[in-house]
């Protein structure tokens, strides 16, 4: 008899831009962070692109959520490291001491949520149960400081224990540097049926692996392992695969810069992996008996540098209707004409339709559509049990728009970093979002 699978949809939880976004070149290998260090930031127009993004995927009838920014800056982790005074004080002698501190406790960084967790839906666990990991974000100081409310704010959105299993970060340590969902892609041919997952590393913490030349690997083999035990997988239905070095020197620092997946289709480059072809034969073995759809790129129709200058690959891929997809491409894939021809010759049998949509703020930061968001695959029964704040709806939306217009700067640039006002500007800005969220007490200010 043929088995049934409770029905199960793909929501999308976007990172709300924080109010005090900015450029600071603070992730080495990330080329476009490299290049924009110190420009001047937008955070309003960067928040409004984020929820216009939003706004697009529940308008054209996609389950959306929001996640909110965090607070910085992150005072409590400079009092840490043994500097004392008043606020103001604090951030004169956080600058005097060195500007990329100072930068790294404002930066903006949780808005890519992708990077916070990874989550393996229930349909894939041995319990049958939603199985979530915040990531260390060992390979970044700025980035590491998201954990700990990262893990609060989803355990308040996720409480309920018969649905959700929360496990403790990785150690933050080198052998064990996580990077979450951006390195990690599931393939399935229905949301609510046992699926594929696959953990891209760039790096081991205990072999030498095949090497980068210019870059430093983020994400390690043993932490994408220990995750999938964590989480229950079955062994044959996952995959551990090397991310090819050649990608990550050319600024693919993230899987999700160079292969994106979505049901049972799978949009790569050629350089994807250190074996491609070894690789998505494994897939599609695993898969089995569904198929797998395959759209490959070349080199020679797009090189690395394309790609990453692009971030086509860090395209959205939704569902419509039966195997069929929507690609929800940043607005700079429209801009670059080699690329936009590229989409143009598409065949349009898997992809139907390309969305190109503005989020320049973030893309300036090496942010694109996918970075953006944390998938989250949920029956009906479990989505009935999440917290209902943070679904986006037209309501939502308006208020959420307003706030932004309220409490969010135009442009901010190195300097303002340590004008004391900001502090006060963001907590009242986040006092205010938790309460139109209903997620009260999530901030360390708010204790
Ligand atoms: O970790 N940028 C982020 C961008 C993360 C993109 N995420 C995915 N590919 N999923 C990073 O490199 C820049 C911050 C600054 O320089 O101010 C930054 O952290």
């Amino acid at each position: 008899m043929k088995k049934t699978y409770p029905k199960a949809e793909e929501y999308n939880f976007d990172g709300l831009v924080g109010p005090t976004h900015n450029y600071a070149g603070l992730a080495i290998g990330n080329t476009a962070s490299m290049k924009n260090k110190d420009e001047v930031s937008h955070p309003r127009a960067a928040a409004l692109e984020g929820l216009e993004k939003m706004k697009f995927l529940m308008d054209r009838g996609f389950k959306q959520a929001v996640l909110p920014p965090h607070e910085r800056p992150d005072l409590r982790f400079l009092r840490t490291l043994g500097l004392t005074g008043s606020d103001e004080t604090l951030l004169k002698s956080t600058a005097s001491l060195s500007p990329a501190l100072l930068a790294t406790c404002y930066s903006a960084s949780s808005m890519w949520t992708a990077n916070s967790t990874t989550i393996s839906p229930s349909a894939d666990t041995q319990d049958g149960k939603v199985h979530l990991t915040p990531a260390n974000l060992h390979s970044y100081l700025h980035r590491s400081l998201e954990t700990e409310q990262t893990q609060i704010i989803l355990k308040k959105i996720f409480s309920d224990s018969r649905y959700f299993v929360h496990h403790s970060p990785l150690p933050s340590l080198p052998a064990f540097a996580d990077e979450g969902a951006a390195n990690h892609n599931r393939l399935c041919h229905e949301y609510g049926k046992p699926g594929v997952e696959a953990f891209v590393y760039g790096r081991s913490g205990f072999f030498s692996a095949k090497e980068t030349v210019v870059f430093h690997p983020r994400q390690t083999r043993e932490a994408s392992r220990l995750i999938a035990l964590h989480h229950q997988l079955k062994t044959e239905k996952i995959i551990l695969v090397q991310q090819n070095p050649k990608a990550i020197d050319a600024g693919v620092f993230h899987n999700d810069v160079i292969c994106t997946a979505d049901k049972n289709l799978i949009f790569y480059h050629e350089f994807s992996f250190v074996n491609t072809e070894g690789t998505l034969k494994e897939i599609e073995q695993k898969l089995l008996p569904d198929p797998l759809f395959k759209i490959p790129v070349k080199a020679k129709d797009i090189s690395l540098q394309e790609a990453v200058s692009s971030y086509l690959f860090n395209s959205q891929l939704l569902p419509q209707g039966k195997e069929s997809w929507i690609l929800l491409a940043p607005k700079e894939c429209e801009d670059q004409p080699s690329i936009r021809e590229y989409l143009q010759s598409l065949p349009n049998n898997l992809i139907r339709e390309v969305c190109f949509i503005p989020i320049r703020q973030s893309m300036q930061n090496g942010g694109g559509p996918a970075c953006l968001r944390l998938r989250v695959v949920l029956t009906e029964e479990e989505a009935g049990a999440i917290h209902p704040g943070v679904i986006l709806n037209s309501e939502l939306y308006e208020k959420l728009k307003h706030w932004i217009e309220k409490h969010y700067r135009d442009r901010l640039e190195p300097k303002d970093l340590l004008d004391p006002l900001l502090i006060r500007e963001s907590r009242e800005a986040l006092d205010e979002l938790s309460r139109i969220l209903q997620l009260q007490n999530i901030y360390p200010f708010q204790q």
